[in-house]
């Protein structure tokens, strides 16, 4: 039978295995926390391309069949920003990941929350219709991203770099990077494999506006060196092959 979510309450000594496929956003989120705060960690490569989070082994961890997914001895865990709080609060980690003062800590939960309910659902909705369904041959739904997921894209990217970093280089009034950094910076990074879409606009079309954001993605890529780049190498890989296979496939027309 397939674990509970979240089930189990036997934590193992060793380091906890985590499920992941670095061409997931929120997968190398918790790939560069755990490497970027001194977490130990055992990477156990999971490919969504490959349907690896459908096959009963994955299931047993994670029945709702999505990565990332902590195991821990019996204990079993979905959702990146649960995982990486978890994380925080059972290793020893600099303050700053996810802050003790209460206002603080309330502020990056903020963050992570909004993430989840604007620029994630947008951001995922632009590439799925304009990036990976070149990969798998048939057309986008265009009118989705025309009508809604493209202006809600803009408006997250805006409220990014004027409301979450009005007061301070890191999101939410930090000085220092956070959880939610990570998370929101990966999501941003996947936009990168728009720029094989006809249509446009390309990543740094999205992002040009966008002075604040800018700079920020410059700081948490620092603030995470070298795993920040070592995770999205997969993902730049992709993101160059996709744009190679689409140049060739213009030029024959
Ligand atoms: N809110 C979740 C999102 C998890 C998620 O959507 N994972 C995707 C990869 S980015 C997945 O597992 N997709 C496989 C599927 O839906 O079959 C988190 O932050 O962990």
């Amino acid at each position: 039978m397939a674990a509970a979510v979240g089930s189990g309450g036997g934590v193992s000594s060793g380091a906890p295995k985590l499920y992941i496929d670095r061409m997931s956003q929120p997968c190398r989120t918790v790939v560069i926390f755990c490497k970027s705060a001194g977490v130990p960690f055992e990477e156990v490569r999971t490919a969504v391309s490959r349907g690896d989070q459908r096959k009963p082994d994955f299931l047993a961890v994670n029945p709702l069949g999505k990565l990332p997914a902590l195991q821990e001895g019996s204990f079993c865990l979905p959702e990146s920003a649960a995982i990486m709080r978890y994380l925080c609060h059972t290793r020893q980690v600099a303050d700053h990941w996810y802050p003790s003062d209460p206002q603080a800590r309330a502020r990056v939960s903020s963050a992570l929350d909004w993430h989840g309910s604007t620029l994630r659902v947008a951001a995922m909705a632009v590439v799925w219709n304009r990036a990976l369904t070149l990969t798998l041959g048939h057309e986008g739904n265009e009118a989705v991203v025309t009508d809604w997921a493209l202006p809600n894209l803009k408006r997250a990217l805006k409220a990014i770099d004027t409301v979450w970093l009005r007061d301070s280089p890191f999101l939410a009034g930090q000085h220092q990077i956070s959880i939610a950094d990570l998370l929101l910076s990966c999501e941003i990074e996947q936009l990168c494999l728009l720029d094989a879409a006809a249509q446009g606009p390309t990543m740094d079309e999205l992002l040009r506006p966008h002075a604040h954001l800018r700079a920020w993605l410059v700081h948490v890529r620092e603030a995470s060196a070298p795993h920040y780049d070592e995770v999205h190498a997969l993902l730049r890989k992709a993101r160059d092959r996709l744009v190679a296979r689409q140049q060739q496939q213009a030029s024959k027309l």
